[in-house]
């Protein structure tokens, strides 16, 4: 009698963690959001050992107000034709808690 008791208890738990362990995954997988941003500003600072880029740069709209931060950049060879001082217009992708700039071009 106990020894079922305790068989269902563990096929329960079996199930429970299952379930637990399997849903919010699936979820997950199906819910990675990405977002694109435009966005205007002037190169800081370029680290192409890094890839990353320092702009200051102006509100993204739905996003960001203006400030200067570190962004990583899709390729290195993005970084080739920009200095310090270069008035730019970027796109950024949002993923997973991620910011890149996919696409990036002096104005
Ligand atoms: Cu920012």
């Amino acid at each position: 009698m106990l020894k079922k008791f305790l068989f269902n208890l563990l096929l329960l738990l079996a199930l429970m963690s299952f379930s637990c362990q399997n849903s919010p995954d699936l979820a997950k997988s199906q819910a990675v959001v990405v977002l694109t941003f435009q966005g205007k500003g002037i190169v800081k600072a370029i680290n192409q050992d890094k890839q990353e880029i320092t702009l200051d740069h102006e509100e993204i709209k739905d996003y960001m107000e203006a400030m200067i931060m570190d962004f990583s950049v899709a390729e290195k060879s993005m970084l080739e034709n920009l200095k310090v001082g270069d008035r730019v217009e970027f796109t950024l992708k949002y993923e997973a808690g991620i910011n890149t700039i996919t696409k990036i071009q002096k104005l």
